[in-house]
């Protein structure tokens, strides 16, 4: 049957995949220019071993000396560059961050693919071995929140939970001038 012409309301439906299948082809592009979906920040590559030095000199500089669960507690002041190290199966170190402090955050891998979830937000990034993601990011809500691998990377998968403390605006322990005195002066 194939030379017969093709019937009429074939031919509509398939201009209309076609055009259709154009949009989509345009949006790709577009997408990735206007659509807000690109990493903010800096990306580099980096050795596994060299970033995890990084890390340990985070934790030295900036560490509380306490941990949770193991995990060494770190304070960072506002402006940082903060660092998390995903590895099989657990997140380095746990984060104590201030509300509406910006920071850099730098994720990287020391062995497979990881994804970082903030939980319970929408907040998902890729973590590969070999590169440095550093992300800008604004705590804008107090609270306790777990870091979940959303990247099937092992045995031990399910276990990888991390935490990030985000402190309430004002209770940080920076030596800065008290609301009131802040306030009081004319
Ligand atoms: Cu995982």
């Amino acid at each position: 049957m194939w030379w017969k012409p093709v019937h009429r309301s074939e031919r509509i439906w398939f201009t209309i995949a076609f055009i259709w299948c154009m949009i989509l082809f345009a949006m790709m592009p577009l997408w990735h220019l206007r659509g807000g979906q690109n990493p903010s920040g800096t990306r580099a590559r980096v050795e596994p071993s060299a970033y995890v030095a990084r890390v340990q000199q985070f934790v030295r500089d900036y560490g509380t000396g306490a941990t949770d669960g193991g995990i060494p507690v770190v304070a960072p002041p506002a402006g940082a560059d903060i660092y998390l190290l995903g590895a099989q199966f657990q997140w380095t170190p746990v984060l104590q961050l201030e509300q509406g402090a910006e920071y850099t955050l730098h994720l990287s891998s020391l062995d497979v693919n990881h994804g970082f979830n903030l939980f319970p937000f929408n907040v998902n990034f890729q973590v590969v071995p070999g590169y440095d993601y550093g992300l800008r990011v604004i705590p804008t809500e107090a609270g306790s929140y777990s870091i979940l691998c959303n990247e099937f990377c092992g045995i031990g998968h399910h276990l990888m939970v991390g935490r990030v403390i985000v402190n309430p605006v004002g209770t940080a322990s920076a030596p800065e001038a008290s609301p009131a005195a802040a306030g009081g002066g004319q």
